[in-house]
């Protein structure tokens, strides 16, 4: 496989994507519509021992795997069996180029699905690699609404790296308190916080210390689904691994005891190889690792899961590796390795710039951009409500999805001013607790012109409180970017560009913000619609910490029909 075929790939149109599959229609080629059927419910579930409502997706959580070929359709028709909530869905990572009314984020670019009612989403996978879909309506990803999506290169394309067979692990933490809650809280004046999730989950298996719960009829650790996830391999066999966090607060760090593990794909672009004991992995990222059953074959191994960055108040979560054939059950003899320092930030910066493009894959970046946007992220009080903000203005959705809103021109849908692209970065000083505790809520959007080459500088700050900065996972929708650089401390506009990878930076569509750090991002806005660019925490999102991409408006196809139907747009629909 050379360069020149990558290239291609991402370079693709929209038009020529649907000419492809006409072709492959005729000539045999497999390139196949896939059509599904999904009923989202809730139902009980004790994914860690613990009973609760979890949204299941035909009744499992997490939902389906989706598999697909590069090039494939996907027709996914969602019925919302919520009974008394909206949702929609996310496909992360999927660029929907062609088709921007089906990346599922409500508020941005659809109405919410209504209970009852179905949904269609259509859309083209055009880029091979590891990705994941959850719900993108208030905080409902964190009732469970998630799965995998795992998009296989065409037969006859041979990848930079070889295994024998592959498994999948989906990473998330988990709450016993409903999102309702969570929710409620966050958006009181009573500013009510959730916590430290209960439990760790891996393929939805976590384990809670039931002796904590009220009694054995809402936790059961004699229930028999209620074990560790096993993870099967036969001795010297070579494997690659899935892995995905849908985690809606926690950043991650994995080890499989006793294996190193090859980075080879991050976000579906591949990666120089590069071996680490353990991974970091943030909400919203995915990786393929790949790693070796070499070890002792008479015994199994911990696969350990621990929550870094933020003091744990969680459990470290485990599943076993098992070494066939022995039994699959059998805990390992020892006890899980414990990982790296919960605030070791250096540790995990480090990681985070080892991650870089596979030489023969590599899409170098443009030199230069032509629009700098840099965007501070600060904690502070809106009208007494805690908020997150981006240069002091806090994001809410209007009720009026901006796709609609801008191509059927209703100008009173939202503020039609520029959101603010820079701060007085001279004098702001990002380790003290703001000073600015009085921001604004905003609806206004970035507005970048068509295939412009756009810098994103994401700078991290104190939080309100003393001598603590998060790690922010921010997620852009529509398009991957190029990570250019990170930073510990203040970004320089005129220093610090000149340290950018411009050789061979990889290819994301999520990536950290590291405590009191910044990260920078490039990429082309080359893929018309109206484009969420948010933390992928849910909790943080949901109270502000997101904003909205315009690009090429005008070069979006005619909106279908059924995407109408709330806020402002009811009156189009004609009847
Ligand atoms: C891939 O191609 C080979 C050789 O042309 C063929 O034998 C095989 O069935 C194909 N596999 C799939 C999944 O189409
Ligand atoms: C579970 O919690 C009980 C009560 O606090 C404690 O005594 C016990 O050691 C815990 N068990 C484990 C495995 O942590
Ligand atoms: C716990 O689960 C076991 C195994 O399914 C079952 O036999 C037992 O009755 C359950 N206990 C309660 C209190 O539901
Ligand atoms: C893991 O990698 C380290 C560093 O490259 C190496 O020293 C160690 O032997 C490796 N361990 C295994 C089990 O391969
Ligand atoms: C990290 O946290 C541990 C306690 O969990 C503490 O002992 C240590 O001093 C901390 N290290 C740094 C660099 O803050
Ligand atoms: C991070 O990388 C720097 C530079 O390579 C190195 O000096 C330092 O020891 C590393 N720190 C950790 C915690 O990995
Ligand atoms: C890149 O491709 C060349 C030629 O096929 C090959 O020799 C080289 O090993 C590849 N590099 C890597 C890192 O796989
Ligand atoms: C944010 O608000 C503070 C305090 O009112 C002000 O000094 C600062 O200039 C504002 N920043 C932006 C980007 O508006
Ligand atoms: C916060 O902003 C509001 C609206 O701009 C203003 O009425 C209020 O006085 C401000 N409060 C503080 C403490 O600056
Ligand atoms: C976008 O810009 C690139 C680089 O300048 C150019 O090669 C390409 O043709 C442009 N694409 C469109 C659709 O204008
Ligand atoms: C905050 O951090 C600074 C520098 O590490 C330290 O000197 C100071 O004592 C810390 N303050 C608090 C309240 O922890
Ligand atoms: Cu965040």
């Amino acid at each position: 496989m050379t360069s020149s075929s990558g290239d291609h790939r991402r370079r693709v149109e929209p038009i020529f994507i649907i000419f492809l599959c006409l072709c492959a229609v005729s000539s045999g080629v497999d390139s196949a519509v896939h059509h599904l059927k999904w009923e989202i419910k809730y139902e009980y579930r004790s994914p860690d021992c613990f009973q609760k409502l979890a949204v299941t997706v035909n009744g499992d959580n997490p939902g389906p795997t989706i598999t697909a070929t590069q090039g494939d359709t996907l027709v996914i028709e969602v019925t919302n069996g919520l009974h008394s909530e909206n949702t929609a869905i996310h496909w992360h990572g999927i660029r929907q180029r062609g088709t921007p009314w089906s990346d599922g984020t409500e508020g941005v670019t659809q109405c919410p699905i209504l209970p009852g009612e179905t949904f269609t989403y259509r859309f083209v996978v055009d880029q091979a690699g590891t990705y994941i879909y959850h719900a993108h309506y208030g905080m409902q990803r964190t009732a469970g609404l998630y799965g995998l999506i795992r998009v296989l290169v065409r037969n006859g394309t041979i990848e930079p790296f070889s295994y024998d067979k592959e498994r999948s692990l989906i990473l998330n933490d988990w709450w016993h308190k409903s999102t309702m809650e969570q929710a409620t809280g966050l958006s009181s004046l009573k500013f009510g916080w959730v916590g430290e999730p209960q439990s760790l989950l891996i393929n939805g298996r976590g384990r809670y210390n039931c002796s904590l719960a009220g009694g054995t009829d809402v936790c059961n650790a004699t229930n028999p689904g209620c074990s560790p996830f096993v993870l099967t391999m036969v001795p010297g066999n070579t494997y690659r691994l899935r892995i995905a966090s849908v985690a809606s607060l926690s950043a991650l760090n994995l080890e499989i005891e006793g294996h190193n593990m090859t980075i080879v794909e991050a976000d579906g672009h591949y990666t120089q190889p590069i071996v680490v004991k353990n991974l970091n992995i943030y909400s919203g990222e995915t990786y393929s690792v790949i790693v070796k059953a070499n070890q002792d074959p008479s015994r199994n191994y911990w696969v350990r899961l621990n929550v870094v960055s933020r003091k744990p108040g969680t459990p470290t979560g485990v599943a076993i590796l098992n070494y066939y054939p022995n039994h699959p059950k059998k805990s390992p003899p020892t006890i899980p390795p414990t990982g790296p320092l919960w605030n070791d930030t250096v540790y995990r910066f480090n990681q985070s710039k080892l991650i870089k493009s596979h030489p023969n894959y590599t899409e170098a970046p443009p030199r230069t951009s032509d629009r700098v946007i840099l965007l501070l992220n600060t904690q502070n009080k809106v009208n007494g409500f805690v908020r997150w903000s981006i240069n002091n203005a806090s994001f809410v959705p209007p009720t009026t999805p901006y796709l609609i809103a801008i191509k059927e021109n209703l100008r009173n849908v939202f503020d039609q001013n520029p959101a603010p692209g820079t701060y007085g970065y001279q004098n702001y000083d990002i380790y003290s607790v703001p000073q600015n505790s009085n921001g604004t809520l905003s609806n206004s959007i970035y507005r970048l012109e068509f295939n412009s080459t756009v810098d994103v500088i994401l700078q991290n700050a104190n939080t309100m409180n003393v001598n603590n900065s998060e790690t922010h996972p921010w997620h852009l929708h529509g398009h991957d970017f190029w990570v250019l650089g990170f930073g510990l401390g203040k970004f320089d506009p005129d220093v610090d560009p000149k340290s950018y990878n411009l050789i061979d930076p990889i290819l994301k569509n999520t990536v950290a913000v590291h405590p009191y750090g910044w990260t920078a991002l490039r990429f082309r806005a080359d893929n018309p619609g109206l484009w969420a660019f948010h933390c992928h925490v849910e909790a943080h999102f949901f109270i502000g910490m997101g904003a909205v991409f315009e690009v090429g408006a005008d070069r979006i196809n005619k909106l279908p029909s059924y995407i109408l139907g709330c806020g402002e747009s009811r009156r189009l629909i004609k009847t």
